[in-house]
């Protein structure tokens, strides 16, 4: 019966560690949903990288234009639209609702990409 008590209380060491090892990734988990609330993509060389990207709701996607052309970041749906992005810029978009998003630039608009969002 003692060395019953014993063991209980050698372990309560043990539970706490785990307690603490379980708070401490959840609050990794956070720190990387937080990070997730941004994505970028890069224009370069007439293509859009990633071709696709995949996002939670609620992030803000920013594309930069590395190319030395001007491009353009449209939805096929109308849902965003960039000006003509000249070299280094930038035009971001929030996307607040799931689904995916098939966009062009309407300069080449055989240059195309996706942004889903989960
Ligand atoms: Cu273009």
């Amino acid at each position: 019966m003692r060395r019953r008590v014993w063991n209980l209380v050698s372990a309560a060491p043990l539970v706490i560690a785990a307690l603490l090892a379980g708070n401490s990734r959840t609050l990794a988990e956070r720190a990387e949903q937080t990070q997730a609330s941004s994505a970028e993509v890069k224009i370069d060389n007439f293509s859009f990288g990633p071709t696709t990207l995949t996002v939670a709701v609620g992030t803000t996607v920013t594309w930069t234009n590395r190319d030395d052309i001007p491009h353009t970041v449209v939805s096929d749906d109308k849902v965003f639209k960039s000006k003509v992005l000249d070299t280094d810029e930038k035009f971001s978009f929030t996307f607040t609702k799931l689904g995916t998003y098939p966009y062009f630039c309407s300069v080449h608009p055989k240059m195309t990409g996706k942004v889903v969002v989960q």
